[in-house]
């Protein structure tokens, strides 16, 4: 890069933060327009920091997802994930902080309080503005202006991508200059192996209710890439044998459609035939044990 073209690009980390369930993953996946984070209406979906670039030719945004901040973590997995969060609010250029109507904080709110000490610029997003009346916008606007302090509040829908355009330009315009951090190919720190759990994890959460979804984790035991497909063996974790038949189904069937469901979705982000193999076992308590924990990238 030539020295004057250095002192144009910008570049930055911005951390999507927020509680379980705003839309912080359905955000990142308009900004970068790659479906890269699982996304689904139960809270708690996304368990680790993902990392999303957005690529410009005088500028690189590095998007980070991130868990839903749990306000009162019952488990070693809660604290690990909050852990992603804490380093989230520290080592952001700028904080994406999302809300909704939903929401609301209280004064003394820890998180919003340690966000507001962090060091990084902010911007406050406002989700779903596609459930809101106009004057309640308005007022939403103002509380978080005059609550607490936000300068930047922006109205967007992540869904039906509205305010998207404008939200990046905010982004660029508060970037530091920067030369970029990653190759400018990226898309993402994480392996494709990655994504390809997370597609499994996805499927989950949307077949599956009450305890399932949470007590389940996904390991992909192989991932081989032939010249016209890709064989992946997956294993579901559970936590305890009674879970296992409500996962398969009756003749395999749930487990079946889930599978049916992952494949084409993996079929769809690798662009190529996919041949999943899927096996479930039990991990006793895994969101307890740390050591499953540390190797299952939860933990350093
Ligand atoms: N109506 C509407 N729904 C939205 C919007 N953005 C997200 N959602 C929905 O909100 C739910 C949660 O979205 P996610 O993106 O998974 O939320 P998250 O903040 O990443 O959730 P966790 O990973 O659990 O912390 C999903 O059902 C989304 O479809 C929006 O702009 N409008
Ligand atoms: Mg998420």
């Amino acid at each position: 890069m030539e020295n004057s073209e250095e002192l144009k690009h910008r570049a930055g980390f911005v951390n999507i933060i927020g509680r379980p369930n705003v839309g912080k993953s359905t955000l990142l996946n308009a900004l970068i327009g790659e479906r890269l984070s699982a996304i689904t209406s139960k809270a708690q979906t996304t368990r680790h920091r993902i990392l999303g670039m957005l690529n410009g030719d005088d500028y690189q945004i590095v998007f980070s997802d991130t868990p839903g901040h749990i306000a009162h973590p019952i488990n070693p997995l809660h604290k690990a994930m909050n852990v992603f969060v804490e380093g989230a609010l520290e080592d952001a250029d700028i904080l994406l902080f999302v809300t909704d109507k939903y929401e609301a904080y209280a004064d003394d709110d820890e998180f919003v309080i340690k966000m507001q000490k962090s060091e990084g610029q902010k911007i406050s997003r406002l989700n779903k503005v596609d459930m809101y009346r106009p004057d309640e916008a308005i007022d939403l606007v103002n509380y978080w202006k005059e609550k607490f302090g936000m300068e930047n509040v922006i109205l967007v829908s992540a869904k039906e991508k509205v305010g998207i355009g404008l939200l990046i330009e905010k982004i660029i315009s508060l970037l530091p200059v920067c030369p970029p951090y990653y190759d400018k190919e990226a898309l993402t720190d994480k392996p494709e192996k990655f994504f390809v759990s997370e597609i499994i994890r996805e499927k989950i959460f949307l077949n599956y209710d009450k305890e399932i979804p949470y007590s389940t984790e996904v390991v992909i035991e192989e991932f081989k890439e032939g010249d016209k497909i890709v064989r992946i063996r997956a294993v579901i974790y559970v936590e305890r044998e009674s879970q296992k038949p409500i996962i398969i189904g009756k003749n395999g069937e749930k487990l079946k459609k889930v599978g049916t469901e992952a494949r084409l979705a993996m079929e769809e982000f690798l662009q190529q035939k996919v041949f999943l193999e899927t096996q479930v076992k039990v991990k006793e308590n895994w969101r307890s044990d740390e050591s499953a924990l540390k190797g299952w990238g939860y933990k350093g």
